[in-house]
């Protein structure tokens, strides 16, 4: 069964596809107009093994908060139209990611329950075009879209491109190992019934 999902989105401020292919090799395009938000999607896909199709006309001309927090959203949305029900996956991942001198945690659970815990002190207010308060706006929008729980944490670090890609590449990690298939479920892996 192919894991694939787009979702589109068109509000007065962006004009957002994303398509995500869980069982991927981590292919991707992506065209956001931002080009550290670009490598920050690169990251996530190549390191979580997804494919990847991000397609984004969103309002620069004002600065790039809607353009990254929509981006979160579609994404969201795609990734929680790929799991469906998610039967017979993990459901956990969990990642610690070194950079350098930086060594970033990412922990998530597809529980249905949007939740972000997020802890990161970047040294500058922007990387590139990119404002860095944005980061934890553009997780807020994916565990909320995706209903999922997110907890993200720089453990050390100095440089804040660094600082950002390992959170990107460690969700991409921790995402993939929740979604990855557990050939001895065939039904969502909860006490409850279903996620
Ligand atoms: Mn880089």
């Amino acid at each position: 069964m192919s894991r694939v999902a787009t979702y589109k989105r068109t509000t007065k401020e962006t004009d957002i596809s994303v398509t995500i292919d869980l069982d991927g090799t981590g292919k991707s395009e992506i065209h956001t107009g931002i080009g550290f938000f670009d490598h920050m999607l690169h990251g996530f896909a190549r390191h979580g093994l997804f494919d990847l199709k991000v397609d984004v006309k969103g309002d620069l001309e004002v600065d790039c908060h809607h353009t990254v927090e929509d981006t979160g959203i579609v994404l969201g949305e795609a990734v929680k139209k790929a799991v469906g029900e998610k039967a017979g996956i993990r459901r956990y991942g969990h990642m610690l990611l070194p950079m350098d001198e930086t060594l970033a945690l990412c922990a998530v659970d597809l529980s249905g329950r949007p939740y972000l815990k997020f802890q990161a002190d970047f040294t500058n207010d922007k990387i590139g075009d990119m404002d860095t308060e944005m980061i934890r706006e553009f997780f807020y929008a994916v565990s909320y879209s995706a209903m999922m729980n997110i907890h993200l944490k720089i453990l050390d670090g100095e440089n804040s491109h660094h600082m950002a890609e390992a959170l990107f590449k460690a969700f991409g990690k921790s995402l993939d190992m929740a979604t990855m298939e557990e050939p001895r479920l065939s039904e969502a892996w909860t006490t409850k019934g279903s996620l």
